[in-house]
């Protein structure tokens, strides 16, 4: 068993089938398909609710025709590419992701940036997986499973060695609305488990990121004897104050 599977949740994966969830989820939908925002826009809350928006950038890597740009499409709720055709170059996707943490009861709007790179484009500009100027929160490899180079064990392997979950996404069309467009409610509902999943390892990051910079900040901060003892770390502001 990897350790992975002992963790406890940070994040409510069910919270979206709630009454509240729904009406989270509402704001992503317009007469139930799926809305897109452009880089400077957001959803809109009802009256008295402003939730804490966590930006993360997400690189996406893989060989040629392996399915990122599909993926993408798949989970902003897009219509998949009809015929494939390679990502010249960099294609840069934004979705709102909204979530109920476990330990705090709130609700955190995730703004996940997916960087979908073409193949060709990161064979010719090899740098960008390290470039300062990218910064990514994380990259997300990509496997097929109709690669025969790969095998389902080596995956499985490759998760327990590294710890590292490995997700599984099946880019078929989705259900369709009466008048041939995508279903966005139920789009969102097959993509949950796969972006809860994503949420839940960058916050867990991010939480053990701040717990060391708390512990060295505190550590550092220790009064000494004839200091006094009652000076907190109130000023630092965390993450995992939300
Ligand atoms: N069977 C199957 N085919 C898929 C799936 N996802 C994508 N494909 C097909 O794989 C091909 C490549 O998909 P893309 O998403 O364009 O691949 P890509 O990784 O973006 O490729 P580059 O832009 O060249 O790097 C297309 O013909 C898709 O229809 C899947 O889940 N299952
Ligand atoms: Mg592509």
């Amino acid at each position: 068993m990897s350790d992975r599977s002992k963790q406890t949740r940070l994040v409510q994966y069910d919270w979206l089938e709630s009454q509240e969830g729904r009406e989270f989820l509402g704001v992503l939908l317009r007469r139930n398909k799926r809305r897109i925002f452009g880089l400077l826009e957001q959803p809109g809350f009802p009256s008295g609710i402003t939730p804490t928006i966590v930006p993360f950038k997400l690189l996406l890597l893989g060989k040629s025709a392996v399915g990122k740009t599909s993926t993408v499409a798949k989970i902003a709720g897009k219509e998949l590419p009809a015929i494939y055709s390679e990502t010249p170059g960099i294609q840069t996707t934004l979705i709102y992701w909204p979530a109920k943490l476990v330990s705090s009861s709130k609700v955190v709007l995730f703004k996940l940036h997916f960087w979908d790179v073409g193949d060709s484009a990161m064979k010719k500009f090899d740098h960008i997986k390290t470039s300062a100027h990218m910064k990514p929160d994380a990259v997300i490899f990509f496997f097929s499973f109709t690669d025969s180079e790969i095998t389902e064990e080596e995956l499985r392997d490759f998760q327990e060695q590294w710890n590292i979950p490995i997700l599984k996404i099946c880019n078929n069309e989705g259900r369709k609305l009466a008048d041939g467009s995508l279903d966005g409610r139920a789009g969102i509902m097959e993509i949950a488990p796969i972006l809860n999943t994503i949420i839940e390892v960058l916050w867990r990051r991010r939480e053990n990121e701040n717990r060391k910079v708390g512990q060295h900040k505190s550590s550092k901060k220790r009064p000494t004897s004839n200091q006094g003892s009652n000076k907190t770390l109130q000023d630092d502001h965390h993450i995992t104050d939300i």
